[in-house]
Protein backbone atom coordinates (compact mmCIF):
# COMPACT_ATOMS: atom_id res chain seq x y z
CA UNK A 1 0.00 0.00 0.00
CA UNK A 2 1.76 3.35 -0.67
CA UNK A 3 0.42 6.82 0.34
CA UNK A 4 -2.97 7.75 0.04
CA UNK A 5 -3.79 11.51 -0.18
CA UNK A 6 -7.00 13.17 -0.01
CA UNK A 7 -7.15 16.72 -1.66
CA UNK A 8 -8.98 18.56 -4.01
CA UNK A 9 -7.70 21.64 -6.63
CA UNK A 10 -6.89 24.91 -5.31
CA UNK A 11 -6.35 23.61 -2.07
CA UNK A 12 -4.04 22.84 0.72
CA UNK A 13 -3.18 19.58 -1.26
CA UNK A 14 -1.09 21.29 -3.04
CA UNK A 15 1.99 21.44 -0.73
CA UNK A 16 1.81 17.32 -0.26
CA UNK A 17 1.76 16.57 -3.56
CA UNK A 18 4.33 19.35 -4.38
CA UNK A 19 6.48 17.33 -2.10
CA UNK A 20 5.62 14.15 -3.31
CA UNK A 21 6.72 15.22 -6.85
CA UNK A 22 9.79 16.91 -5.55
CA UNK A 23 10.80 13.40 -4.23
CA UNK A 24 9.28 11.14 -6.52
CA UNK A 25 7.54 9.26 -4.35
CA UNK A 26 4.11 7.66 -5.44
CA UNK A 27 1.19 8.37 -3.82
CA UNK A 28 -2.63 7.42 -4.73
CA UNK A 29 -4.63 11.06 -4.85
CA UNK A 30 -8.40 10.99 -3.95
CA UNK A 31 -10.03 13.66 -4.65
CA UNK A 32 -12.75 15.26 -2.02
CA UNK A 33 -14.38 17.89 -4.13
CA UNK A 34 -14.92 21.16 -1.67
CA UNK A 35 -17.66 22.72 -4.08
CA UNK A 36 -19.84 19.84 -3.73
CA UNK A 37 -18.65 19.62 0.42
CA UNK A 38 -17.69 16.08 -0.32
CA UNK A 39 -15.27 17.10 3.01
CA UNK A 40 -18.91 17.08 4.81
CA UNK A 41 -19.60 13.90 4.09
CA UNK A 42 -19.69 10.56 6.32
CA UNK A 43 -17.40 8.38 4.14
CA UNK A 44 -14.81 11.29 4.26
CA UNK A 45 -15.43 12.65 7.75
CA UNK A 46 -14.58 9.11 8.96
CA UNK A 47 -10.99 9.36 8.03
CA UNK A 48 -11.08 13.18 9.34
CA UNK A 49 -14.04 14.07 11.32
CA UNK A 50 -12.92 18.10 11.27
CA UNK A 51 -13.99 17.34 7.22
CA UNK A 52 -11.20 19.21 6.04
CA UNK A 53 -8.38 18.48 3.06
CA UNK A 54 -5.68 17.96 3.19
CA UNK A 55 -5.36 14.21 4.82
CA UNK A 56 -2.51 11.92 4.63
CA UNK A 57 -3.17 8.32 5.13
CA UNK A 58 0.51 6.61 5.37
CA UNK A 59 0.94 3.11 4.27
CA UNK A 60 0.47 1.67 7.81
CA UNK A 61 -3.35 3.38 7.38
CA UNK A 62 -1.85 5.97 10.35
CA UNK A 63 -3.93 9.31 9.40
CA UNK A 64 -2.43 12.66 9.56
CA UNK A 65 -4.27 15.74 9.20
CA UNK A 66 -3.04 18.98 9.85
CA UNK A 67 -1.29 20.74 6.70
CA UNK A 68 1.82 21.54 8.36
CA UNK A 69 1.60 17.80 9.99
CA UNK A 70 1.90 16.63 6.93
CA UNK A 71 4.43 18.89 5.58
CA UNK A 72 6.76 17.71 8.28
CA UNK A 73 5.75 13.95 8.43
CA UNK A 74 6.70 13.65 4.45
CA UNK A 75 9.93 15.68 5.06
CA UNK A 76 11.08 13.25 8.23
CA UNK A 77 9.86 10.09 6.42
CA UNK A 78 12.11 10.91 3.25
CA UNK A 79 14.88 12.58 4.54
CA UNK A 80 17.12 12.24 1.60
CA UNK A 81 15.26 14.75 -0.48
CA UNK A 82 16.16 17.22 2.69
CA UNK A 83 13.15 19.43 2.26
CA UNK A 84 13.02 20.88 5.47
CA UNK A 85 16.17 21.44 7.47
CA UNK A 86 17.09 19.73 10.29
CA UNK A 87 15.07 21.55 13.21
CA UNK A 88 17.97 21.54 15.89
CA UNK A 89 19.92 24.14 13.82
CA UNK A 90 18.93 27.75 13.80
CA UNK A 91 17.67 27.40 9.89
CA UNK A 92 14.93 24.19 11.36
CA UNK A 93 13.97 26.75 13.72
CA UNK A 94 13.40 29.28 11.43
CA UNK A 95 11.57 27.30 8.75
CA UNK A 96 9.35 25.73 11.47
CA UNK A 97 8.42 29.20 13.00
CA UNK A 98 7.08 30.27 10.02
CA UNK A 99 5.70 27.04 8.88
CA UNK A 100 3.44 27.46 12.13
CA UNK A 101 2.86 31.10 11.45
CA UNK A 102 1.35 30.57 8.26
CA UNK A 103 -0.64 27.58 9.69
CA UNK A 104 -1.78 28.80 12.79
CA UNK A 105 -2.47 32.46 11.90
CA UNK A 106 -3.27 32.58 7.90
CA UNK A 107 -4.88 29.33 6.97
CA UNK A 108 -6.78 29.85 9.85
CA UNK A 109 -8.09 33.40 8.65
CA UNK A 110 -8.73 31.71 5.38
CA UNK A 111 -11.28 29.31 7.21
CA UNK A 112 -12.98 32.73 8.07
CA UNK A 113 -12.80 34.08 4.81
CA UNK A 114 -14.43 31.21 3.64
CA UNK A 115 -17.23 30.07 6.01
CA UNK A 116 -17.78 33.58 8.14
CA UNK A 117 -21.03 31.97 8.83
CA UNK A 118 -18.94 29.08 11.23
CA UNK A 119 -17.75 32.53 13.74
CA UNK A 120 -21.08 34.24 14.03
CA UNK A 121 -24.32 32.87 14.67
CA UNK A 122 -25.22 37.05 13.19
CA UNK A 123 -26.10 37.31 9.65
CA UNK A 124 -25.80 40.60 8.95
CA UNK A 125 -22.04 40.11 11.16
CA UNK A 126 -20.65 37.70 8.72
CA UNK A 127 -18.92 40.40 6.20
CA UNK A 128 -17.51 41.72 8.74
CA UNK A 129 -15.62 38.66 10.25
CA UNK A 130 -14.41 38.28 6.48
CA UNK A 131 -13.81 41.61 6.12
CA UNK A 132 -11.50 41.03 8.96
CA UNK A 133 -10.13 37.78 8.35
CA UNK A 134 -9.46 39.48 4.85
CA UNK A 135 -7.31 42.41 6.05
CA UNK A 136 -5.13 39.87 8.82
CA UNK A 137 -4.45 37.78 5.84
CA UNK A 138 -2.75 40.52 3.82
CA UNK A 139 -0.92 42.03 7.58
CA UNK A 140 0.30 38.13 8.64
CA UNK A 141 1.60 38.32 4.50
CA UNK A 142 3.00 41.92 5.26
CA UNK A 143 4.99 40.72 8.60
CA UNK A 144 6.31 37.40 6.71
CA UNK A 145 7.17 39.91 3.56
CA UNK A 146 9.05 42.18 5.95
CA UNK A 147 10.91 39.13 7.67
CA UNK A 148 12.83 37.75 4.18
CA UNK A 149 13.66 41.34 3.49
CA UNK A 150 15.33 41.43 6.47
CA UNK A 151 17.22 38.07 6.08
CA UNK A 152 18.16 39.75 2.64
CA UNK A 153 18.85 36.70 1.39
CA UNK A 154 19.18 36.33 -2.71
CA UNK A 155 15.97 34.38 -3.08
CA UNK A 156 13.95 33.58 -4.40
CA UNK A 157 13.20 30.68 -1.88
CA UNK A 158 13.38 31.22 1.63
CA UNK A 159 16.47 29.78 2.12
CA UNK A 160 18.01 31.54 -1.33
CA UNK A 161 18.38 29.37 -4.23
CA UNK A 162 17.52 25.99 -2.34
CA UNK A 163 14.21 24.84 -2.44
CA UNK A 164 12.65 23.76 0.61
CA UNK A 165 8.42 22.69 2.27
CA UNK A 166 8.44 26.17 3.18
CA UNK A 167 8.62 26.90 -0.64
CA UNK A 168 5.88 25.07 -1.32
CA UNK A 169 3.68 25.98 1.52
CA UNK A 170 3.99 29.52 1.29
CA UNK A 171 3.57 29.36 -2.33
CA UNK A 172 0.24 27.22 -1.93
CA UNK A 173 -1.19 29.63 0.76
CA UNK A 174 -0.19 32.82 -0.24
CA UNK A 175 -2.14 33.21 -3.50
CA UNK A 176 -5.41 32.97 -1.22
CA UNK A 177 -7.95 36.03 -1.29
CA UNK A 178 -3.93 38.22 -2.40
CA UNK A 179 -4.14 38.97 -6.28
CA UNK A 180 -1.35 40.12 -7.93
CA UNK A 181 -2.28 43.38 -8.05
CA UNK A 182 -1.53 43.38 -4.23
CA UNK A 183 1.21 40.78 -3.71
CA UNK A 184 3.06 42.65 -6.81
CA UNK A 185 3.65 45.99 -4.88
CA UNK A 186 2.85 44.65 -0.99
CA UNK A 187 4.81 41.29 -1.23
CA UNK A 188 7.56 41.23 -4.02
CA UNK A 189 9.45 38.64 -2.29
CA UNK A 190 6.55 36.20 -1.38
CA UNK A 191 5.62 36.96 -5.33
CA UNK A 192 8.99 35.86 -6.99
CA UNK A 193 9.07 32.75 -4.36
CA UNK A 194 5.66 31.73 -5.79
CA UNK A 195 7.11 32.28 -9.11
CA UNK A 196 10.02 30.09 -8.83
CA UNK A 197 7.87 27.62 -7.53
CA UNK A 198 5.67 27.80 -10.18
CA UNK A 199 8.47 27.59 -12.45
CA UNK A 200 10.19 23.87 -11.18
CA UNK A 201 10.22 21.40 -13.66
CA UNK A 202 8.45 18.63 -11.90
CA UNK A 203 5.75 21.47 -10.36
CA UNK A 204 5.01 23.57 -12.73
CA UNK A 205 2.28 21.00 -14.30
CA UNK A 206 1.02 20.45 -11.06
CA UNK A 207 0.82 24.40 -10.55
CA UNK A 208 -1.65 24.89 -13.54
CA UNK A 209 -3.69 21.95 -12.56
CA UNK A 210 -4.56 23.45 -9.34
CA UNK A 211 -4.40 27.56 -9.56
CA UNK A 212 -5.00 28.38 -13.20
CA UNK A 213 -7.69 25.56 -14.40
CA UNK A 214 -11.48 26.57 -14.18
N1 LIG B 1 -5.95 23.40 9.75
C1 LIG B 1 -6.19 22.72 8.49
C2 LIG B 1 -7.05 23.60 7.60
C3 LIG B 1 -7.44 22.88 6.34
C4 LIG B 1 -8.50 23.63 5.56
O1 LIG B 1 -9.14 24.58 6.05
N2 LIG B 1 -8.69 23.19 4.33
C5 LIG B 1 -9.72 23.75 3.46
C6 LIG B 1 -9.30 23.61 1.99
S1 LIG B 1 -7.86 24.52 1.61
C7 LIG B 1 -11.00 22.97 3.62
O2 LIG B 1 -10.98 21.77 3.73
N3 LIG B 1 -12.12 23.70 3.60
C8 LIG B 1 -13.42 23.11 3.63
C9 LIG B 1 -14.15 23.43 4.91
O3 LIG B 1 -13.63 24.17 5.76
O4 LIG B 1 -15.28 22.95 5.04
C10 LIG B 1 -4.84 22.42 7.82
O5 LIG B 1 -3.85 23.08 8.10
O6 LIG B 1 -4.78 21.45 7.05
Amino acid sequence: MSYILYGDNDSGSFTAEALFAELGVPFELKTINLEKYEQTEDPYKEINPFGRVPTLVLPDGTIVTESAAILLTICARHPEGKLFPDQATSDGAWALRWLMYISNNIYEAVGRVEFPNRYTSNYYERASVEASARSEIRWFWILFERELAARNLPGPFCFGETFTALDAYVANISGWYNPIEWRGPNAPRIEALRQAVKARPKLSALWARHFESA
